[in-house]
């Protein structure tokens, strides 16, 4: 069934996580990152781990905070293969192809590499090349009779320092995208750029096709005892981009963190001299960022006129219940007299509203002519000033901020 998880009960008393699922999600839901926002039912919790069963394989237990199970099972899928439906009957039998040969036919192959790279697009589109963040050694062998990714984090090498006496207290956490819930994690250590972590990562029951379409996630923290940790750099590898076969050795740059995407909105501005009128025009959102454990979030748009740092007027929009995609199509209009529309400021924050607890803010942008939250918030104010009753129309990208 789309979208169940099982969680199955194992001799010895202890729940081996299954996910057999992370992509019949997929295959209902209408874009990636709708997906990829769904949350899985499965639960790692922060429950102390449980005793070892007997041959079970785990890295050494961390201090406290990193203690987690090493071994990530997925239970075989029945009947077709989950990714068959995904692309459609016109890919199915390469798909069945890809399966039925592990190593892949030539056209297969290209087919695979192609949808990965849209993955890995998803996964990695931006940062900063010209900041160095280190370098991280893996390996990666796969157990093809028992269908068992074992992956070797070895060291990292010239990391970036994250900490104030130059230093970092590196680990890494590892997912296998675009499943996030199973995530695994090294042992800390301690005060250096150049860790060595040698430890060893078993991923059980995965088919070649399976993993085929997985991007293999590291990222690279330093651990702060008081304070949130920070990142230091992360690489993806699709994993069908490699040759299972040989058992690769891997050394590779690390990159800056992707940014995480919070949606964007599309705002429009209009000044009317004749009335001293201010309008802001919040059209509709795209890609909110889902903040409910449903998958969703229940936008509505609360927007704040600011004469320098005091605020003076409110306005809200309608809740749009489960919906990341919200059409809002509210005007508001706020007095301002024309010698200070340079002086003031309107700051949107896009909010989630729950029924219980406080609503939470999905993303922000400030917009004015001095204090906008980017050059295209500031060029939009800019655009509104210099053509009095027109509307600038813009498409912001939300911004992360304080609610
Ligand atoms: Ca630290
Ligand atoms: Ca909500």
């Amino acid at each position: 069934m789309p979208g169940t998880k099982i969680v199955r009960g194992l001799p010895g008393g202890t729940n081996t996580i299954s996910n057999s699922s992370t992509f019949s999600g997929w295959l209902e839901s209408t874009g990636l990152d709708e997906m990829l926002l769904n949350p899985c039912s499965c639960i790692w919790g922060e429950e102390p781990p449980p005793p070892p069963l007997p041959g079970e394989r785990r890295r050494p237990q961390a201090n406290g905070k990193n203690a987690r199970n090493v071994v990530v099972t997925e239970e075989p899928e029945s009947g077709i293969f989950g990714l068959a439906s995904l692309f459609g009957g016109k890919t199915r039998t390469q798909t069945t192809v890809q399966a039925v040969e592990p190593k892949g036919s030539s056209s297969a192959f290209s087919f695979w590499q192609h949808k990965s790279m849209t993955l890995l697009d998803l996964y990695s589109d931006q940062g900063e090349p010209s900041e160095r963040c280190g370098d991280i050694n893996f390996s990666i062998d796969y157990d093809f009779n028992t269908q068992t990714l074992k992956l070797k984090i070895i060291q990292g090498k010239d990391l970036a320092a994250r900490d104030a006496n130059g230093l970092s207290d590196p680990y890494v956490r590892i997912t296998l995208l675009p499943d996030k819930k199973h995530r695994l994690e090294t042992k800390i250590k301690r005060r250096t750029l150049n860790p060595k972590w040698n430890e060893t990562f078993y991923f059980e029951g995965f088919p070649v096709n399976k993993l085929q379409n997985r991007v293999l996630h590291l990222h690279v923290y330093d651990y702060d005892r008081f304070s949130r940790d920070d990142s230091i750099g992360e690489l993806h590898l699709p994993l069908c981009q490699i040759d299972l076969a040989t058992k690769p050795n891997f050394w590779r740059a690390l990159h800056p963190q992707v940014k995480e995407k919070l949606g964007e909105l599309l705002v429009s501005l209009t000044y009317l001299p004749s009335t001293n009128t201010l309008s802001i025009g919040l059209l509709k959102a795209r890609n909110l960022k889902a903040k409910d454990i449903n998958g969703k979030s229940d936008p509505y748009v609360k927007v704040w006129l600011l004469f320098g740092e005091k605020r003076v007027d409110k306005k809200k929009t309608p809740v749009y219940k489960c919906n990341l995609n919200p059409t809002f199509n509210q005007t508001f209009e706020f007095d301002v007299p024309w010698e200070q529309i340079r002086d003031c400021s309107l700051e949107v924050s896009v909010m989630d509203f729950d029924t219980i607890g406080r609503n939470e803010l999905i993303g922000r942008l400030m917009l004015g002519a001095r204090n906008g939250s980017g050059a295209r918030e500031t060029n939009q104010w800019g655009d509104m000033i210099a053509k009095p009753r027109q509307a600038a129309i813009v498409w912001h990208r939300l911004k992360p901020g304080e609610s």
